[in-house]
């Protein structure tokens, strides 16, 4: 029985997360900095500012902790509203994450990256794996830092460390947490409760997404693939790319009154910075990658389970 410390357990992903490592055996110590509504999910749950380096050490070493999934995290519309705040959470989060996981003999780090570590020099087709990445959002910057402190830990001081860059994520569980991708999972809710939505970058902007079900594959398949098959520590997985416009007609297959319309805001510029498709080669030699989902089949797991969700509300 590993025991992991999961960092931003309330969160969209964390709140899937948590269950499916339980269900797999681990041991779990969730925390965050904020109550949980739902406390079964999340026991043994414990408060933890990811700024705090001698309470994240206290939890390690109270609880034996040999494994971290670090998530707690600004995301990139949030950041770029409030860029000290992400600079303190991101950059002093992962910085204290893996200098208490050094210092305490913490076997494996597993961070998460983005699709928001490349920048509007990246090859934005088919974006490869190791290629330029110069982000212009802060969160941005705090991936790419992740990523190249994860990987000085890994070879100055033997650290296992992992990340994998996710795309947009999509689930009908916690909403997401102020990203630029979130539009993809609002419109869902929006068209379900009213009909419509007005969605804030415009209709042709083709963005990397991916459904939970997948996230969590991915996440899974990384933390416990076998050190020796690795020869990178930050991997591209892949979902599918779609526009606001293709999600909407698909999504016109089950609510056919649906209506989109569009007001672009400050999202837009940071969405066209980003790839529009990645290439998850390297993750499919390395690991045995493989997404489940495509746009048809997430358009219709969202729709029936956020329509039965909301129904019962
Ligand atoms: P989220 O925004 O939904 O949740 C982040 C959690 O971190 C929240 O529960 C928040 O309360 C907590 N938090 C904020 N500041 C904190 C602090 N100082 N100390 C401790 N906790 C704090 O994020 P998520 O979607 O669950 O993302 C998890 C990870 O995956 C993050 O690293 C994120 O950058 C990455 N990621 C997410 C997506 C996505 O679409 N969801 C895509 C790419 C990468
Ligand atoms: C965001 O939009 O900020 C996140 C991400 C892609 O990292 N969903």
């Amino acid at each position: 029985m590993t025991t992991v410390l999961v960092t931003g357990s309330l969160g969209q992903i964390g709140t899937e997360l948590i269950p499916l490592l339980k269900s797999k055996g681990y041991t779990v110590i969730s925390t965050d900095i904020r109550e949980p509504v739902d406390k079964d999910i999340f026991d043994p749950f414990l408060m933890l500012d990811t700024r705090d380096r001698d309470a994240m050490r206290k939890i390690i070493k109270d609880h034996g902790v040999e494994m971290i999934i670090h998530n707690a995290s600004i995301l990139s519309a949030t950041g770029e509203k409030n860029p000290q705040l992400a600079l303190e959470v991101n950059m002093g989060g992962i910085q204290n994450v893996l200098e208490v996981a050094r210092q305490e003999g913490v076997k494996r780090v597993l961070s998460p990256s983005s699709i928001a570590a490349f920048g509007p020099d990246t090859p934005k087709d088919n974006t490869p794996n190791d290629t330029i990445m110069r982000p212009n959002t802060i969160y941005g910057v705090s991936k790419v830092y992740t990523e190249l402190l994860g990987e000085y830990y890994a070879h100055k001081y033997g650290l296992d460390f992992r990340t994998l860059r996710y795309p947009g994520i999509i689930s009908a569980g916690a909403q997401p947490g102020g990203g630029t991708t979130d539009w993809a999972v609002q419109i869902f809710y929006d068209a379900i409760l009213t009909g419509k939505y007005t969605c804030f970058v415009d209709h042709d902007v083709l963005m990397p997404m991916m459904s939970m079900q997948d996230c969590l594959k991915a996440t899974i398949m990384l933390l416990e693939a076998p050190e020796q098959n690795l020869k990178h520590r930050s991997f591209n997985v892949a979902g599918c790319s779609f526009t606001p416009a293709q999600l909407a007609n698909e999504l016109k297959k089950f609510i056919p009154d649906f209506q989109i319309d569009y007001a672009p805001d400050f999202r837009q510029e940071i969405a066209l910075s980003w790839p529009r498709s990645i290439d998850d080669s390297v993750a499919r030699e390395e690991w045995g990658w493989e997404p489940d989902y495509d746009l048809s089949k997430l358009t219709e797991y969202m729709y029936n389970t956020l329509k039965s969700k909301l129904d019962k509300q």
